[in-house]
């Protein structure tokens, strides 16, 4: 067994009793209580999810296994030179809660390498696609396409003890993570650049192997491996965590669970807003003629948009209440790299005058920017510029945390999931309402 999973497997058992514990002895302590306007609006606020990967405090942000985004940026061992750590190394924390060694990172990077060979089929998958094929369906499809090589999956049919669930659970994620690159990239590459692929750099690590294969020079390495660590989790309730969670709680295999989280992230209230930012900001460009708008210039737009009944993408969220530390993240990353970059230049603007517009306009609970008001722009400085691939980069970001999620929800023995639901009669019922 690698060191890795051997740790795991210690940590895993080492925490199984306080969950039993919780269930057994303290099942009935109520956790909260759950009202009419959170069942039809969407459960915000309900706490009915567990994960010990990521927390999001509402005015903090987020903390990944208990570490800041400027503390996990601190604390990892970087690759010689770099500015920003491994995702090797980020992911070493996130299965484990601890801060790895540079020799521990290392190994969980040569577990990835001795895995990353894409099968000629996904390629296939891809290649018969139509071309107006958005990319996210493109890379759901290809996750998909390998499902017959789970080997959870044969293992359950073999009959393992649900004790050991957690271990082949591991091995596909290791598996499809570390193919996951190579697939993103392989769709930028086929859908917008010809066809000219770029084969794999086996020298290189995770981040920079992805920067290398999309053709993108430095420092799109650190970019990358910024975007996959900030991107990775956000605690399980937000729609790609959830999915993920919700069908892998059905025993289903990591490819069905990643496949169906590519899915839910591809919509346009959620990882799909970092490419309506990037339209709306081209909007705005057209009718200004590319000259940088002036604040109150800026102002009228944003009035257009909200007036027209359309949402503002990249301001607000259903948790947080106040500026993404995410955001914040990729904003020090600009100031440094791109600063003098016109299109920067839009999003600090909307970054002056948005939250005031949206306070004003009495909607949205939080005014301020979330990760998706930043992060496209950055791509479009680097040169790629085809905005329907940006929600693949948060895809391959976001599998870090939800497969550390499923790995541990397998080695907890989280059952599946199944919440109960009422009839609106039912509601009005409850709230007393004559007819
Ligand atoms: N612009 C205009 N109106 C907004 C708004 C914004 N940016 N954010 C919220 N509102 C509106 C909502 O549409 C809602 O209006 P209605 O009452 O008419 O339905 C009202 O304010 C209350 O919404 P809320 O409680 O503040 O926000 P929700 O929890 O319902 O939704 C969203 C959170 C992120 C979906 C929402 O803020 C939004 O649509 N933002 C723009 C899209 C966006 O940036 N999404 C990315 C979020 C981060 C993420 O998940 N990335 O993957």
């Amino acid at each position: 067994m690698s060191a890795i999973k051997q740790k795991l497997q210690e940590k895993i058992e080492g925490w199984r009793p306080r969950t039993t514990r919780l269930v057994k002895e303290y099942g009935d302590v109520k956790l909260g209580e759950v009202s009419i306007g959170q069942a039809i609006g969407g459960m915000r606020g309900v706490k009915c999810l567990v994960t010990d990967i990521s927390y999001l405090d509402p005015f903090e942000g987020i903390r990944f296994r208990g570490y800041t985004i400027p503390e996990v940026l601190e604390k990892l061992p970087k690759p010689a030179g770099a500015e920003y750590p491994t995702v090797e190394s980020f992911f070493y924390l996130l299965l484990t809660g601890d801060i790895p060694t540079e020799k521990e990172a290392e190994e969980i990077g040569e577990e990835f390498k001795a895995r990353a060979k894409v099968p000629q089929y996904v390629f296939d998958v891809i290649n018969a696609m139509p071309p107006e094929a958005h990319p996210m369906v493109m890379f759901s499809a290809a996750i998909l396409s390998m499902e017959k090589e789970s080997i959870f999956a044969k293992k359950y049919k073999e009959g393992i003890s649900k004790m050991d669930y957690w271990d082949p659970t591991y091995e596909d994620a290791m598996n499809l993570l570390a193919k996951l690159p190579e697939i993103g990239a392989y769709i930028y590459r086929k859908k917008f650049k010809g066809g000219d692929i770029i084969a794999p750099d086996p020298s290189l690590d995770f981040g920079a192997n992805f920067a290398h294969m999309m053709g993108v020079p430095a420092p799109y390495d650190e970019l990358s491996r910024l975007y996959f660590i900030l991107h990775s989790d956000h605690e399980s309730g937000n729609v790609s965590a959830h999915t993920g969670h919700l069908v892998a709680s059905a025993l289903s295999d990591v490819y069905y669970a990643i496949s169906a989280m590519i899915d839910g992230l591809a919509g346009p209230l959620h990882g799909l807003a970092n490419e309506m930012v990037l339209r709306w900001i081209q909007g705005v460009m057209d009718k200004m003629g590319g000259k940088v708008p002036d604040e109150e210039e800026m102002k009228k737009f944003v009035w257009d948009t909200l007036n027209s009944g359309q949402v503002i993408p990249g301001y607000g969220h259903a948790v947080l209440r106040k500026t993404d530390p995410r955001y914040m993240a990729q904003r020090e990353f600009s100031l440094k790299h791109l600063a003098d970059d016109p299109i920067f230049a839009y999003v600090d603007i909307l970054y002056k005058v948005v939250p005031d517009i949206l306070r004003e306009h009495g909607k949205a609970k939080n005014p301020w920017p979330n990760v998706d008001a930043q992060s496209g722009v950055i791509q479009w400085h680097y040169g790629v510029r085809e905005y329907d691939f940006y929600t693949v980069l948060f895809g391959i970001g976001r599998s870090l945390g939800v497969l550390s999620n499923i790995i541990w929800d397998r080695g907890l023995g989280y059952p599946i999931e199944r919440p109960k639901s009422v009839t609106t009669d039912m509601l009005e019922e409850v709230a007393g309402i004559k007819k």
